[in-house]
């Protein structure tokens, strides 16, 4: 649990869920939570998943049979969904999977766990969206409060889902809540029947941060603007006295910035007489400007996190403290403290005048361009993994001038290096699907050998993937890991493994 101080404990009210049977659709760490607060609340519940009942939690199913909570595995009955009261979809399942299509024809309502604990988490919520730079905002924006004594908890796509921390007895401190698209597409807009008992309350943040959007997830939605649209969600969901901040200088996101009632604040460079936060050019301090004309001035030397786009996260961070009760002073004891969250732009080590840079959570085009927009020249890139129906030609524009050279792995390899090789040398790693659980690691440390070769004293070598982990490794932290793992072994022979 990531408390940030104490908080009184809540509980569903006696029944809360009295008569309605509800489905849990995808048992990972959100349906898992989700099942555990349905069943406290008195639901009738009935948990589903694509893999076999063997490949789950060994706890979860003992939990389940000792709960009286019904387990189907190896596929999803469509019947049941048309008869439940209530689905609870976890973000990672497609939209258009059959049994959720039964439920929605049958008028079964469907929503996400953050949804259904949204419902009953008491204090207030500050969600955190956008394509990059939700985990670090989530982060910075946590230590902020718990510098300045706000009771409260960090949650939500960083990993910790709400209903979890609903059933450890949490509920009445501040949430802040990274919110990925696919949590806001299960988020109603409207109360929805559960049985017998009250509606869910729909998810209402006090203070809602839209950091940026760039393309991504286009294996998912038709296009930027339906990906969009999911983003605005957010700003849709807020009332006339919540927070709505935003990032003044991002083009995807500017035809969005209207909607909404919230009250809005900005955040950007340079001296704008906007409400929000806005840093100096050069980066050595920022100005946040109130509604009500109120000012003040935060000193950003020490601030260590690398980039631009950094500086936003934490001008986000900044405002979405302070709305929610922490002092300025609080604020500014963090900036220089605050140290960049594993995998991303992670400073791994120096060998032989190379240094190399761990950023796998940069699972999108965007963030790669904006990591090599902040190292400049002589940089060898690391990339490569499972596509999500991106183009890479804007990465290889980005890539003009600035690498030195490429290594490209992974299922979307030739993708990849068809564009890259348009502007520099590309050396690709075999990519075997469907093969050992070792294979990634093996992968990882030939990319990183060859990268290694390639690079200059003074240069950079830098994992930026650009795509998903899946193909080859079960997270991008585990990816992340291989990286780093390889950059200690450099040097050591072989052992036969590449
Ligand atoms: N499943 C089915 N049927 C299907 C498809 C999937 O049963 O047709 C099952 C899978 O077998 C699996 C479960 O659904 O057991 C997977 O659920 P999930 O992928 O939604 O994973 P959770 O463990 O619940 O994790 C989710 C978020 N995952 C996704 O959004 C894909 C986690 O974000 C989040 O930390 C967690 O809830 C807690 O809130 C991860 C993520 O990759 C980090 N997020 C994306 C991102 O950051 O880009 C959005």
């Amino acid at each position: 649990m990531m408390g940030m101080g104490t908080s009184q404990a809540v509980a569903p009210e006696p029944g809360r869920f009295h008569g309605c049977r509800a489905v849990v659709l995808g048992l990972g760490l959100s349906g898992r939570a989700a099942a555990r607060w349905l069943a406290r609340g008195g639901a009738r519940v009935h948990c589903t998943d694509a893999r076999p009942v063997e490949e789950w939690p060994r706890e979860f199913v003992a939990w389940c049979r000792a709960a009286g909570v019904e387990v189907r595995g190896g596929g999803h009955e469509a019947d049941r969904f048309a008869a439940a009261d209530l689905v609870v979809v976890s973000p990672g399942v497609p939209p258009r999977l059959p049994a959720l299509q039964a439920a929605k024809r049958a008028g079964v309502p469907v929503v996400g766990e953050l949804a259904l604990a949204a419902d009953a988490w008491e204090g207030p919520i500050l969600a955190v969206t956008g394509t990059n730079g939700k985990t670090t905002t989530t982060e910075i924006a946590g230590a902020m409060l718990r510098a300045g004594g706000v009771a409260g908890v960090v949650a939500g796509n960083i990993g910790v889902p709400l209903a979890d921390l609903l059933c450890e007895g949490e509920g009445r401190g501040t949430a802040v809540v990274e919110v990925s698209s696919f949590q806001l597409d299960t988020c109603p807009d409207r109360p929805v029947p559960v049985g017998a008992g009250a509606p869910l309350r729909p998810f209402s943040p006090h203070a809602g941060a839209w950091l940026n959007l760039a393309p991504d997830h286009l294996d998912r939605y038709p296009g930027m603007e339906a990906y969009g649209a999911s983003k605005a969600r957010l700003l849709r969901l807020q009332g006339e006295t919540d927070w709505a901040v935003l990032n003044r200088g991002d083009v995807f996101l500017a035809p969005w910035a209207g909607t909404g009632r919230g009250r809005r604040l900005f955040f950007g460079f340079g001296a704008e007489d906007i409400p929000g936060a806005w840093a100096d050019a050069d980066g050595a301090a920022c100005r946040v400007l109130w509604p009500d004309g109120r000012e003040e001035r935060y000193d950003l030397a020490g601030w260590t996190l690398k980039g631009r786009h950094n500086l936003e996260n934490l001008m986000a961070a900044v405002l979405l403290a302070r709305v929610a009760g922490a002092p300025p002073e609080a604020v500014q004891e963090v900036i220089p403290l605050f140290r960049a969250p594993a995998h991303r732009m992670q400073w791994v080590g120096r060998r032989d005048g190379v240094d190399y840079f761990d950023d796998s959570k940069a699972t999108n085009v965007a963030a790669v361009v904006r990591a090599l927009e902040f190292f400049g020249s002589g940089v060898v890139l690391v990339a490569g993994g499972q596509g999500k129906g991106e183009d890479y030609r804007p990465l290889a524009e980005a890539a003009r001038g600035r690498l030195r050279g490429a290594v490209v792995m992974g299922e979307d390899q030739d993708a990849l290096a068809r564009e890259l090789r348009r502007v520099t040398q590309v050396v690709t790693v075999p990519y075997i699907p469907g093969g050992e659980p070792d294979d990634g690691f093996r992968a990882m440390r030939r990319a990183v050998r060859a990268a290694a070769e390639m690079a200059r004293p003074g240069d950079t070598v830098l994992l930026g993937p650009a795509c998903a982990s899946f193909d080859l490794f079960e997270n991008y932290a585990a990816r992340g890991r291989a990286f780093q793992e390889a950059v200690r072994r450099l040097g050591e022979g072989d052992g036969g493994e590449a």
